[in-house]
């Protein structure tokens, strides 16, 4: 097969290979068989993965799975993944080397090597040890996207303390939640931030969270000054705010970093499920470490030539695994961008990629679908010939968003690393590595030692070709460890429906080639512009309105967002409806879950369709919206 594909990227058949130049680079030379060696023993493989990476003390068991599904990795072995992010680069080359390269909306620069960063992650460290922060203990983080967001994290982990970092984009009723859930008594956040041109007061938001009626755990709460816009300061007797630089000046720049056993927490972090809570999934130090470590190594081929940009936001767990602690660990240069991608022009991150000599680009298909809308012309006027690899995450990307990335920003030469995850997997899952013949659409093949199944309802494999639901048959180190507090529930939602398995929520396709086609989740959780939301969680901030006596939440397609938001309301007897409301009710769900989470609509209706047995219909209330078929409706009440 030639490089240069013939037909349109929208036939699936289609295969890019790679070129010549990407494999005469690549790690991986022959991508089958390091699959096979792996396969073949994939505790070996993982060992030398582990091998790679600094340990205190090294493990004696690499895999016990004498209690499933509570899989432990690397037993015996005492490490912490900040050693290896940043303490062993202390003593190389890579002291000097930068971090990162920081770009704030405002234009400002900022270039942050190892050796700094090692010098704020442990005065940060230190700060939070003086405000009685101990192994263990959880911090909670809501932050703008500035390079402090990474050192309150590392400081973090440094220390043995667990972060929940919240994604500044969600509401004072969501981190209010967030917070109490983890009992966090320290709340890390910036006075405000700049996205597209508006400034986000985080620190008002923090205040509302923070109310003390009923009781809020936080006692004390860091600010770093960003904006320098007014905020005010509280130092009551339960609660005292502090500036982060005034905090700073009179730490010690010296702190030792904890040993940790390869089980202890690293972090929660609070996603979306079919229940109306959040749930908070708990990574571990020792597994994380090396499964994140290596499927940025072998994915993105990172090099210390590289200049690798994530353009996702930290608060996502694409941001813990691949803006933080994989690039670290491998000692790469990382870019960030605080804003908008549009702001104050279409061409923002064009500009940026050119600017830095930006090497790999990663980012997920509503952002390119978003800026693909501006048109070609865009990225045209910047030289862009840096990047040799990009990367897709977050939802399925559609072919004609594949073709334009590739086409308009990779200049026809660089692969597209379509990485199918999740939260709860802690690091790529499904994934081509530069070498891999690429379909547009598919993310290719498991990897190296993933074992991925597609079965039907009772759980029988479906034959290729077949549609079906996605489980993975074996434990990989990355994997959650448990729902933070609550192990019953996370038995419940990812191993219980297929017995032995781990079950995705996601249905799938794998053609005969062995490539995988993610369609979508089956478990009513809706991807919105790369972001997770349960139905059930918008629903219950419909229903937290006095006005709202029953709702049911939709997802329909969307072409920037992938999906958008539709609400469908019963009122409360006596209550009258009117457009203000519907509209009343879509700020409510802003107010209560965060703006990212607004309803494109909310309309109040007469009755919803039910089962008889009081479920309601949401499948059919689509393709209503739709105007497709209804459908099997015999079990419909009506
Ligand atoms: C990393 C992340 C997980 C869900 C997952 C899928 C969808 C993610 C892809 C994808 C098709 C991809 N974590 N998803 N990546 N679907 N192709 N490359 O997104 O926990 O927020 O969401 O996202 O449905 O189950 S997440």
């Amino acid at each position: 097969m030639s490089d240069t594909p013939s037909k349109s990227a929208t036939d699936h058949s289609i295969v890019y290979q790679p070129s010549a130049l990407v494999r005469a680079r690549a790690r991986i030379t022959d991508w089958d068989a390091t699959n096979a060696a792996a396969d073949a023993a994939p505790l070996k493989f993982w060992e030398e993965r582990a091998a790679e990476l600094g340990w205190f003390r090294n493990w004696d068991q690499t895999l016990d799975d004498s209690n499933k599904p509570f899989f432990k990795w690397f037993v015996g072995g005492v490490c912490n993944i900040v050693h290896n992010a940043i303490d062993r680069h202390q003593v190389t080359y890579r002291k000097n080397k930068l971090a990162y390269i920081w770009q704030g909306e405002d234009g400002t620069e900022r270039f942050m090597s190892y050796g700094e960063l090692h010098r704020e992650v442990s005065l940060f460290a230190n700060v939070l040890k003086g405000l009685g922060v101990v192994k263990g203990d959880r911090v909670t983080i809501y932050m703008g996207r500035v390079i402090e967001l990474p050192i309150a994290m590392l400081a973090c982990a440094k220390i043995g303390a667990i972060h929940s970092v919240v994604y500044g984009g969600f509401s004072d009723a969501a981190l209010r939640g967030r917070i109490i859930d983890s009992n966090s008594k320290v709340l890390v956040t910036c006075d405000g931030a700049f996205v597209s041109g508006k400034h986000i007061d985080l620190k008002e938001i923090c205040d509302r969270a923070l109310i003390s009626d009923p009781p809020c755990p936080v006692t004390d709460v860091v600010v770093y000054k960003r904006t320098g816009r007014a905020v005010t300061m509280y130092d009551s007797e339960g609660r005292h705010d502090h500036w982060w630089h005034e905090l700073m000046a009179k730490a010690s720049p010296v702190c030792a970093t904890e040993q940790m056993g390869s089980e202890d927490p690293l972090f929660i972090l609070y996603t979306s499920g079919s229940t109306g809570k959040p749930k908070a999934l708990l990574h571990t130090h020792g597994g994380y470490s090396v499964y994140t470590y290596t499927t940025f190594r072998y994915v993105f081929d990172i090099q210390d030539d590289d200049r690798f940009w994530c353009a996702a936001d930290p608060g996502w767990i694409t941001g813990h695994s691949y803006i933080v602690y994989a690039p670290l660990m491998n000692g790469a240069t990382s870019v960030m961008y605080e804003g908008g991608p549009s702001y104050p022009a279409p061409d923002r991150w064009w500009s940026i990629v050119a600017k830095y000599g930006v090497t790999i680009l990663y980012t997920a298909p509503t952002a390119i679908r978003g800026l693909m809308r501006f048109g070609a012309a865009h990225p045209a006027k910047h030289d862009l010939s840096s990047l040799r690899l990009l990367g897709s995450v977050g939802e399925p990307i559609n072919p004609e968003a594949w073709k334009w990335f590739y086409e308009n920003i990779g200049g026809s030469r660089c692969p597209i690393m379509d990485t199918w995850w999740q939260t709860e997997t802690g690091g790529f899952m499904i994934t081509p590595t530069p070498v891999v013949p690429l379909k547009p659409g598919s993310g290719t093949r498991p990897f190296f030692t993933i074992k991925a199944e597609i079965v039907d309802e009772t759980g029988a494999p479906v034959p290729a070709e077949g549609e079906g639901f996605l489980t993975i048959l074996n434990s990989w180190p990355g994997m959650a460890r448990t729902i933070y507090g609550d192990p019953d529930r996370y038995k419940e939602t990812y191993w219980s429906r297929f017995p032995g398995r781990y079950f995705t929520g996601d249905s799938a396709r794998m053609d005969a080639d062995g490539y995988y086609w993610i369609i979508g989740r089956v478990d009513d959780v809706l991807k919105v512009s790369g972001y997770r939301f349960g139905t059930a969680e918008i629903e219950s901030a419909l229903v937290s309105h006095p006005a709202v006596a029953e709702a049911a939440v939709i997802g329909l397609p969307h072409e920037v967002r992938g999906n958008a938001i539709y609400g469908y309301v019963l009122l409360r007897s006596g209550v009258m409806a009117s457009p203000e409301l519907a509209e009343e009710l879509r700020n409510h769900v802003a107010r209560m879950v965060g703006p990212i989470a607004k309803p494109e609509r909310v309309e109040i209706v007469d009755k919803l369709p039910k089962t008889r047995s009081g479920k309601i219909m949401r499948r059919l209330l689509k393709s209503r919206a739709q105007g497709l078929p209804e459908g099997d409706i015999s079990t419909l009440e009506e």
